[in-house]
């Protein structure tokens, strides 16, 4: 029921952000300091975003930590300490929570608080924001902070809601955790979170049945504990290495860039590569091997086999090491997954693999899984790792729309348009942080956090140092920018892999590719030109009824 109180006074911001992970975080900090107000509306009971609400077991970051995380304060990256290689969740949610109180974030945090509907009125240049609850916030700009992979999706199956045991999802596993021990246990997906918690859940259960409809690539990640030689070096030199990152394709430094072709190189050598860097553990390492692994099929195809070949000859069983060697797209064009143990886990006498891609899930029963053939399994719990609505499930759950008739739902019917991933033509005023058109998901997602936030932080400030209030995409320079992030896409083999870049994992979502993958380098840089050469693309002014408002 709409809470009735706060109708009748509504709160009025500079700006409201959407979103109390990293993104909404570091929003209130940039922000702040700017002397705006500034409020961050969170659903979940505690900030964090992401790694507020996946808890499955093994959830952990796949980049390292050192990197994966904030850069804005030179005090907090020396201080912090990092325990391992890559950070755990219950860890990143504690480092997350520091910054939190270290920077005083919380007075701006609202949380347990859903934004229902956000709608921008052309004629007095207001957004006004309304919550689940009917408290209704005004603020000048809109920064929507509300994440590419927070909307988590469950499989319309027949049947699932008569399960006679618990069932979970990735994105909303339970705080207090949950105990498979001696349980049949199924898991429903084998993308980056299904493969990190198959090994952790096998060790529970009496019996582990993973349902696999496509096989992943999965490297190891050799995870190890942090030690004082790799962090005192790291640490001593952060800021140098802060900007190195910025410098390449996917924010990451620490890794030399390729110099050479594939299929320049003998293949006795290559091998030899791929072996260093399979040993050496991450993704990174492994796609930078060469120059055009993820441009040339016949290059990509030597270091597809190569990972094949390593399934095989860990997974004894060789019809599932079949089935778990990824054959139908290039590796590295799905989201690379970085495992322990995962291969492994299938020799395991309680660990089965069943293909759905040949036998498809017909529906969940009382007792189990049913599949297509007529073949069920027993289980007592299932973990769906069935994936997100991606990069435009948050904003679309959202009903944003303008009193002169625009409506995001309509505008991305065809699937998202956006200028620099950062606004949408229609929509003035409003911010999106690592949103399609961006390449966020493609690289160290906290740098292009950073990145956005200060550009977005340094759009607001230019507009009230020149008196102007308003900012706008124009559609031309959209569907400029749209054109641009396909054709680049279209140079490399990302269009081979029905992933959620696409997607692919949502029954009916236009398949448009949404990240931008020409690099985080490029793509700053043409940011950082875009404001110096005074935002074109982009229409800016000062609204009228203020412009009456100050000369009354
Ligand atoms: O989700 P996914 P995720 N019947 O969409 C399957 C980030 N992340 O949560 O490929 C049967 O990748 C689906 O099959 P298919 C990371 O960016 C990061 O694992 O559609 N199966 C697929 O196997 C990642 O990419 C970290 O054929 C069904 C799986 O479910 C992103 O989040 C950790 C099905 C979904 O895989 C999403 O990863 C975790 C059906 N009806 C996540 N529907 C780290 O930092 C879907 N599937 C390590």
């Amino acid at each position: 029921m709409p809470d009735a109180s706060h109708a009748s006074s509504p709160r009025q911001l500079d700006v409201a952000i959407v979103g109390g992970g990293l993104a909404g975080l570091y929003a209130i900090h940039r922000l702040r300091k700017l002397g705006l107000a500034v409020r961050a509306y969170e659903q979940g009971s505690g900030v964090g975003g992401t790694w507020f609400w996946n808890r499955y077991p093994g959830a952990r970051c796949d980049v390292e930590s050192l990197e994966y995380s904030y850069s804005f304060d030179d005090g907090l990256q020396q201080e912090w300490h990092w325990p391992e290689r890559y950070g755990t969740q219950p860890v990143i949610l504690d480092y997350i929570n520091h910054v939190a109180d270290r920077f005083g974030l919380r007075r701006d945090v609202q949380l347990n608080t859903r934004i229902a509907s956000a709608v921008f009125d052309d004629t007095a240049n207001i957004w006004t924001l309304t919550t689940r609850d009917g408290e209704t916030i005004r603020a000048r700009y809109c920064v929507m902070a509300a994440g590419n992979l927070s909307t988590p999706r469950v499989p319309d199956f027949k049947g699932i809601h008569d399960f006679k045991g618990r069932w979970y999802h990735t994105g909303l596993w339970p705080q207090e955790g949950v105990d498979f021990t001696g349980l049949r246990v199924g898991v429903i997906g084998t993308g980056s979170s299904g493969v990190q918690m198959i090994p952790i859940i096998a060790r529970q259960a009496g019996h582990l049945t993973v349902f696999q409809r496509t096989a992943n690539f999965s490297l190891p990640a050799r995870n190890k504990p942090m030690t004082p030689e790799r962090e005192g070096p790291h640490k001593a030199n952060y800021r140098e290495r802060r900007a190195a990152a910025m410098e390449t394709p996917f924010a990451i430094g620490g890794h030399p860039r390729p110099t050479r072709k594939t299929l320049d190189v003998p293949a006795d050598e290559r091998e030899k590569t791929y072996e260093a860097k399979w040993q050496e553990g991450g993704s990174i390492s492994y796609l930078y091997s060469y120059t055009d692994l993820l441009v040339n099929k016949e290059a990509n195809d030597t270091a597809s086999e190569f990972v094949r070949d390593k399934i095989r000859s860990i997974v004894k069983d060789r019809r599932t090491a079949e089935l778990l060697a990824p054959k139908d797209h290039p590796i590295g064009t799905k989201r690379l997954c970085l495992d322990t143990d995962y291969y492994e886990t299938y020799n395991r006498p309680n660990v089965s693999l069943v293909d759905v891609r040949t036998d498809p899930i017909r529906e969940i029963t009382p007792d189990g899984v049913l599949l297509q053939s007529g073949a069920e399994h027993a289980l007592d719990a299932i973990a769906f790792a069935t994936g997100f609505d991606a990069m435009t499930g948050a904003l679309n759950e959202i009903d944003i729309r303008t009193t002169g008739g625009a409506v995001l739902r309509e505008h991305w019917a065809g699937g998202p348009l956006t200028y620099l991933g950062l606004m949408v033509s229609g929509f003035p005023n409003m911010f999106v942080v690592t949103g399609p058109g961006s390449p966020g998901v493609k690289t160290q997602m906290i740098a292009s956090i950073e990145q956005h936030v200060d550009w977005i932080a340094d759009a607001i400030d230019h507009l009230g140092r020149h008196r102007l209030d308003r900012i706008e995409a124009t559609a031309d320079a959209e569907g400029e920018w749209v054109n641009h992030v396909n054709e680049v896409a279209d140079s490399t083999l990302y269009p081979l892999a029905n992933s959620w870049y696409v997607g692919a994992n949502i029954p009916g979502k236009p398949r448009v590719f949404m990240p931008y993958v020409g690099g985080f380098d490029r793509y700053k840089k043409h940011c950082d030109r875009v404001a110096a050469d005074g935002y074109p693309g982009f229409v800016l002014s000062r609204h009228e009824a203020a412009d009456a408002a100050s000369r009354t």
